[in-house]
């Protein structure tokens, strides 16, 4: 990102590329006010802008020629997205339009602004935190009601107050550490040693505990999970995607070796954006399609998250399914016994049998029989046993945050242990210091530059 002024006034089209009803170029700095009497003809004149009120009227060009009608509104500091004087101009939503319009702006004084930047502003002026900043980026990502949930939550503040809770308690101990620091002979004995402990371990381990595995679970629910189907030619792979797609969007024939390239799908399961591979059938092949085909299909088993082991049911475990089994064992995985329909329960069972403590789960795709079984397997693999924290999440911190989480927690652990082992308090104050520092890393109060400059980076511009 390039170094600029913060103070500058800066311009740039807010709105998503490509043509639309409106079109909004926003301007942000103390010339905002400025640029908008140069650029703009209000339908009724007059010579002052009420804050937060829209006015129609036409802007401008250099040479007085006239660009687009539009709306515009004036916004006085510090009651504004960057806290900062702002105007925006609705527009027609066309880009030539809208080109012509911010170069319009450019011509007189503002400048481009970077990506992010007006958040930027934001989090410079202390209206939001780093983590309300970074809020955005996930909302303005978003897949899922799930994650754009989590990100307005986080947008609101909810990752801010549970860190800032567990930084009181911090600054608590840290304060009890000082006085016995400073009167070392006193008889303000560490006394609340015990007190000391379990304040640590419940209201600043266990809640950075918490927030990690929040994390964990935060990824999956914003990135989701890569679901890869697997199994011998005709077992039904193609079938089951597009039973769990609810459409006919793979090729679905009695022919072995239908399906050669991979196809790839996602949906959604319980606010989880599954990302569905449908490949070609695992089999030995002197077709030089099929085998490319087979061979991208090893490579998308590689990087599944979870892989559905289908087989045919009314087939049994065969030679092939052995071997291809042996290869995928080793990965999380679901076993799937399809054309369930075609065969007895008792069948079912002892097929199920062979593969001990497996998730298997037996279905019919091609009759839609058993998919809401295997969906729930499948949300029940990823979420493990972390599904009670999943439906209670609040927010969802990313890996920068989970980085530093655990270094705060680990030293935060590490004043548990020096504290068990009667350490002398000025050391155990570093740690307290060291856990302090770490969580102000995070909600960027002692974020350093260049790693501010990375967070804003992955902004749109405009935004
Ligand atoms: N009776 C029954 N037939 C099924 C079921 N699932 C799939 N089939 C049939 O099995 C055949 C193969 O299905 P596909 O979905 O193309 O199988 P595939 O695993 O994708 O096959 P390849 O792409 O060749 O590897 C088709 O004739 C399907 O109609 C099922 O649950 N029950
Ligand atoms: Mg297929």
């Amino acid at each position: 990102m390039a170094v600029h002024p913060t103070t500058d006034t800066i311009a740039a089209i807010a709105t998503a590329p490509g043509t639309g009803g409106i079109g909004i170029i926003r301007i942000s700095g103390s010339n905002a006010l400025a640029l908008l009497h140069q650029l703009f003809v209000p339908h009724k004149p007059r010579t002052q802008y009420t804050s937060h009120h829209l006015y129609y009227g036409s802007v401008i060009g250099v040479q007085g020629q006239v660009l687009d009608e539009v709306l515009a509104v004036y916004m006085r500091a510090p009651h504004t997205y960057t806290c900062e004087d702002v105007v925006e101009l609705h527009c027609h939503g066309s880009y030539v339009v809208l080109q012509e319009v911010l170069q319009a702006v450019f011509e007189r004084g503002a400048r481009p602004a970077d990506e992010g930047e007006f958040t930027k502003r934001a989090f410079l002026g202390g209206r939001i935190d780093l983590t309300q900043a970074e809020a955005v980026v996930d909302l303005l990502q978003a897949q899922t009601d799930k994650s754009a949930q989590l990100a307005v939550n986080q947008l609101q503040g909810a990752l801010y107050a549970e860190l800032e809770e567990v930084r009181g308690q911090l600054v608590q101990i840290l304060a009890l550490l000082e006085v016995a620091i400073d009167f070392p002979d006193d008889d303000v004995e560490i006394v609340q040693h015990e007190q000391v402990l379990s304040q640590l371990r419940g209201l600043v381990i266990q809640p950075l505990e918490k927030l990690l595995a929040m994390a964990d679970q935060g990824q999956i629910v914003r990135e989701g999970i890569k679901v890869v189907l697997v199994g011998q030619p005709n077992v039904g792979k193609s079938s089951l995607l597009n039973a769990l797609l609810n459409e006919e969007r793979a090729l679905v024939t009695a022919v072995p070796g239908t399906t050669r390239d991979t196809i790839e799908e996602s949906f959604v399961i319980r606010g989880v954006p599954v990302h569905l591979i449908d490949t070609a059938g695992i089999r030995q092949h002197e077709d030089p399609v099929e085998a490319l085909g087979i061979e991208r299909a090893r490579q998308k088993m590689e990087q599944a998250d979870l892989v559905l082991f289908l087989v045919d049911a009314t087939a049994g475990m065969g030679g092939g399914d052995e071997e291809l089994y042996q290869s995928i064992s080793d990965k999380p995985h679901v076993v799937v016994l399809n054309k369930a329909d075609l065969v007895d329960e008792r069948q079912v069972s002892n097929l199920a049998a062979v593969f001990g403590g497996v998730p298997v789960v037996a279905i019919s795709a091609k009759h839609q029989q058993g998919i809401d079984a295997l969906q729930e397997t499948v949300y029940g693999c990823v979420v493990g046993d972390k599904a009670e924290l999943c439906e209670q999440m609040n927010c969802a911190p990313n890996t920068r945050h989970k980085a530093i989480l655990a270094q705060s927690l680990a030293a935060c652990r590490r004043l548990e242990t020096a504290m068990m082992d009667g350490a002398p308090v000025d050391l155990l104050a570093v740690e307290v210091q060291s856990g302090l520092d770490y969580l102000g890393d995070i909600t960027g109060l002692t974020t350093p530059d260049d790693v501010l400059d990375l967070v804003f980076s992955q902004f749109c511009i405009g935004k």
